[in-house]
């Protein structure tokens, strides 16, 4: 009788200290990590992240956090083309180097381009893809509609996809 009341004793601390090691460990498995998919709104299962803009490179193209993004279905002018700086300008008005963007990988495209990945980038609510076509600073990819997971969202709708 003595013998298996100890026993019970021990097995109830043992099980009582393992709940409380869990307790303890529960929050720290579910601490918040850079894929952002449960607090924003990304499409698809490729990558999600939000970040600090690091460079813009030119209207269509910049670093969020040293991943550089090509920003999909859209084109700005070259550097030796016209509308080259303004385009530039107004993407580093709306995603300023400094400021944080929403950047959502474009699942039809996860294979990027020349190392760049292609996405959509939101930047204090607005997405940058959409802003540079309202603006008429770019021009919309039609070669890529068929393929881009964004092919049917209002912005790319309505500028020819
Ligand atoms: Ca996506
Ligand atoms: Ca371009």
């Amino acid at each position: 009788m003595k013998i298996s009341k100890v026993a019970i004793g021990a097995t109830i601390a043992g099980v009582m200290a393992v709940a409380a090691i869990v307790i303890i460990l529960l929050p720290l498995q579910s601490a918040p990590i850079t894929n952002i998919r449960s607090t924003e709104s990304c499409k698809g299962s490729a990558s999600c992240f939000s970040g600090t803009v690091t460079k813009i490179v030119d209207g269509d193209t910049l670093d969020v956090e040293n991943t550089r993004i090509r920003l999909a279905l859209v084109n700005t002018p070259e550097i030796d083309e016209d509308w080259y700086g303004e385009a530039k300008s107004l993407t580093s008005e709306l995603c300023p180097v400094g400021s944080k963007a929403v950047v959502d990988e474009d699942d039809g495209q996860t294979g990027g381009s020349y190392g760049r990945m292609i996405a959509k980038v939101s930047c204090a609510g607005k997405v940058l893809n959409e802003e540079l076509l309202k603006a008429d600073m770019a021009e919309i990819f039609t070669n890529f509609c068929a393929t881009s997971e964004f092919r049917n969202e209002d912005w790319a709708r309505e500028y020819g996809c």
